[in-house]
């Protein structure tokens, strides 16, 4: 079973977002397998954001993203990265499609409301980035008999 990054991000945290979105993975099926509030600083938003260094927005993305404390969120499921992906929408949120959270709560390519690990790969190595192994729980095995056919898990 896959399990995937996301951060809420100050612009979903201001808006009094968290616990739409927070439902909105639940409500699917998704198992949040780890969660906290915690202060981005430079250091981590540079290797988190190592793609976009060079680009002009950066040193706005960075003040973007500390402006408040983020909660972060391990989420766990069968395809949960592509799932995630999904339900997350497009990086401009006016460009995102209605029903995504994006596409619902953000008019902004900066200000777009979480982030979400963009393959299993980097799922794997955001959670080591912003969790330690002690602070992601095993506890729900007993829900996916209710969620998948025993062919999916
Ligand atoms: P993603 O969040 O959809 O995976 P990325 O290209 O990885 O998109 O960019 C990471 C974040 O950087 C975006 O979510 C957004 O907050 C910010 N960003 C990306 N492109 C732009 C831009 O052109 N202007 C301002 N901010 C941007
Ligand atoms: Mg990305």
């Amino acid at each position: 079973m896959e399990q995937t990054l996301v951060l809420i991000k100050p612009s979903g945290i201001i808006r009094c977002l968290a616990g739409d979105i927070i439902s909105r993975f639940q409500h699917k099926g998704l198992i949040i397998a780890g969660l906290k509030m915690m202060q981005l600083d430079e250091s981590v938003l540079r290797e988190h954001y190592a793609h976009l260094v060079d680009r002009p927005f950066f040193p706005s993305l960075l003040d973007s993203m500390m402006r408040t404390p983020v909660i972060a969120m391990c989420i766990k499921g069968v395809d949960a990265v592509q799932v995630v992906r999904d339900m997350t929408g497009a990086t401009n949120g006016r460009k995102a499609a209605p029903g995504t959270i994006r596409g619902d709560y953000s008019m902004s390519g900066q200000e777009n409301i979480i982030h979400a690990s963009d393959s299993v790969e980097n799922g794997l190595i955001e959670i080591r980035r912003f969790f330690k192994p002690e602070e992601i729980f095993d506890y729900q095995d007993n829900t996916f008999r209710y969620l998948y056919a025993p062919d999916e898990k």
